[in-house]
């Protein structure tokens, strides 16, 4: 029998979901515990302060979800026809823990993951977590990653106590997905506490709105300092339709310019080419949560048809008729190959 949704390829391209989250019970537990002792920022606090406590049903499958990485994910992707998940720990990672113990919980949990991956090798593929709080342990890691871990892909989620990877500091970490020839995979977290404002009082602080402009800042500012001039190999994958950036493109990249000649600001200097031409060339967005037709077509639009990519964000989102809006896109058949497995087999090196 096949059906629409089976997995296999039968109908001309594989599914490869990019954005795939898993946890290990000593992080949900040190949320939890970060939480209560009260060393947690707001967005911390309120995202896993309610993850890690409330008994709501849905709260619940995701929590059970994150934590299994074997029958109920592998009838999870079989069910909704995801033939490979490539595999992420979930937001903020370790980022909001002290450096030694986010070490601790990260290290541990890329182990966890490389085990899943050889109990499935063939539907599942690790990305390598960093605590860019250790910078230089974030280096090596990225090493342990692709060389003994066998992953193919480099997960940070967004800020780090407010601070971006465009700070000189963070430099090394660049440097080392540039030499590893690993995308940085730029995932949302909440705001931090010097951005969030009144953002978890209006109750937007996460998924809904806080995720998203926190991200697309990061890449925007990623992009408006050069980050890819210095490193022109480099490629940033970011999610959720690429965070709002490829709709605004436009305006950000006439404004850029706008500024650069009117120097205005000392930060904005001049680049290299315009933001058109990093998008094109060093970044690839996915459809993770983004499950509309007409904001997959504007990205591939703006960003080209080898840019875009299919994920699920799975567990968050699980809904069987995303993946069919996908299949069903008015695009061509190449194209959709490439959005539903090729791009994803180019860009993580499968
Ligand atoms: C949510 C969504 C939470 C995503 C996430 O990690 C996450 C959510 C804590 O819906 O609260 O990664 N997401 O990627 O859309
Ligand atoms: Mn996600």
């Amino acid at each position: 029998m096949t059906h629409a949704l089976n997995t296999g390829g039968d109908r001309g391209y594989l599914r490869i979901a990019t954005e795939e989250a898993f946890a290990t019970a000593e992080q949900l537990d040190a949320f939890l515990k970060l939480v209560k002792e009260g060393r947690a920022d707001k967005a911390t606090t309120s995202l896993w302060g309610f993850y890690g406590t409330s008994p709501s049903e849905r709260t619940q499958f995701i929590r059970d979800r994150l934590l299994d990485l074997d029958d109920l994910r592998i009838q999870a992707m079989d069910d909704t026809g995801i033939d490979v998940a490539i595999l992420s720990l979930t937001s903020p990672g370790g980022q909001a823990f002290e450096t030694d113990e986010a070490k601790t919980l990260v290290r541990n949990a890329n182990d966890v993951l490389k085990a899943a991956c050889e109990r499935h090798p063939s539907r599942y593929v690790g990305m390598v977590s960093i605590v860019p709080q250790d910078v230089q342990w974030s280096v090596e890691e990225i090493a342990r990653g692709k060389n003994e871990l066998g992953f193919k892909g480099v997960m940070v989620n967004s800020h780090t106590k407010g601070h971006y990877l465009d700070e000189e500091q963070f430099d090394p970490i660049l440097k080392a997905c540039a030499d590893n020839n690993l995308p940085l995979y730029i995932h949302p977290q909440s705001p931090p506490d010097a951005m969030i404002a009144g953002m978890v009082e209006a109750g937007l602080d996460g998924a809904i709105f806080g995720f998203g402009v926190e991200t697309g800042y990061h890449l925007l500012r990623i992009l408006t300092t050069g980050v890819f001039d210095r490193y022109p190999n480099l490629t940033v994958c970011v999610g959720h339709g690429g965070e709002a950036i490829p709709y605004w493109l436009f305006r950000m990249n006439y404004m850029h310019q706008a500024g650069v000649r009117s120097k205005r600001y000392e930060r904005l200097k001049p680049l290299n080419h315009d933001l058109f031409h990093y998008m094109r060339n060093n970044v690839c967005v996915t459809t993770s949560g983004m499950a509309c037709p007409l904001a997959i077509k504007l990205c591939i639009d703006q960003l080209g048809e080898d840019r875009v990519m299919y994920a699920m964000d799975y567990p968050y989102e699980y809904v069987a008729d995303e993946v069919r809006t996908h299949d069903n896109l008015d695009i061509s058949a190449e194209a959709k190959k490439k959005l539903m497995q090729t791009n994803a087999e180019r860009v993580f090196n499968l």
